[in-house]
């Protein structure tokens, strides 16, 4: 990222698994900054970028909007931010999202978080979320959830191949999955 030296760690898991609720207990325990790429992109929309509409119609049919310009937001926020250690959570979604950013950042993530969850539980905690979220029906959680198995789960797969993955049974309740979590992120720090 220039020259500026960063830690990152990617976290992922399908749409539900606990990503951003987890990343909040791990910045307020070992010092993270928490970058969710949907909480960028959401943030791109408001503020009435060139890019909103195309962004807002791909998160509504829960599509992976192309990596040049989440990656841009990512790095962006990496550089305007103090600190050095990154959650990455939600990226990158596809091969290509995940080849990009090495290419372009040359960063490559400490480990991978991955949150494992049934398909059922996800459904069910976003269909109870209520934060006014577009793509929290169950036309678009289908559409996430196929998007997750075929192009997402690839990239887990990728990193498992590399030994960089870390995963965390996220189907049991909060405090218990950040017990799991906590373990991890101690033998790091
Ligand atoms: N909850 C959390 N943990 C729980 C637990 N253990 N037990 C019971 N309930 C639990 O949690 C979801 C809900 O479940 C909350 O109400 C929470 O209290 C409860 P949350 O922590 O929000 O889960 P998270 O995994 O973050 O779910 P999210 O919906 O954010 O995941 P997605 O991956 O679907 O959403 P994201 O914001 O990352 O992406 C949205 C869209 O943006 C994508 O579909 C895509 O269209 C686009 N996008 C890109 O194109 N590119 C990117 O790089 C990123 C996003
Ligand atoms: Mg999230």
């Amino acid at each position: 990222l220039g020259d500026k030296q960063v830690t990152v760690v990617f976290v992922l898991g399908g749409p539900g698994s606990g990503k951003g609720t987890q990343c909040a207990n791990i910045v307020e325990h070992f010092g993270f900054t928490h970058l969710s790429a949907g909480d960028l992109l959401r943030a791109e929309i408001k503020s009435g970028s060139e890019n909103g509409t195309m962004i807002q119609n791909m998160i509504k049919e829960g599509k992976i909007v192309p990596s040049e310009v989440t990656i841009k937001l990512l790095q962006r926020a990496m550089l305007e931010s103090e600190n050095n250690k990154f959650l990455i959570d939600g990226f990158p979604r596809n091969e290509e999202n995940r080849a990009a950013f090495e290419e372009v950042t040359k960063i490559v993530p400490e480990f991978v978080l991955f949150f494992d969850c049934s398909e059922e539980e996800m459904e069910k905690r976003l269909l109870s979320r209520n934060q006014g979220r577009e793509d929290d029906n169950i036309d678009t959680i289908r559409k996430r959830f196929k998007v997750f198995v075929e192009s997402s789960l690839p990239v887990v797969e990728y990193y498992n191949s590399k030994s960089k993955v870390k995963k965390i049974d996220a189907g049991k309740p909060i405090n218990e999955v950040f017990e799991d979590v906590k373990g991890i992120f101690s033998l790091f720090a």
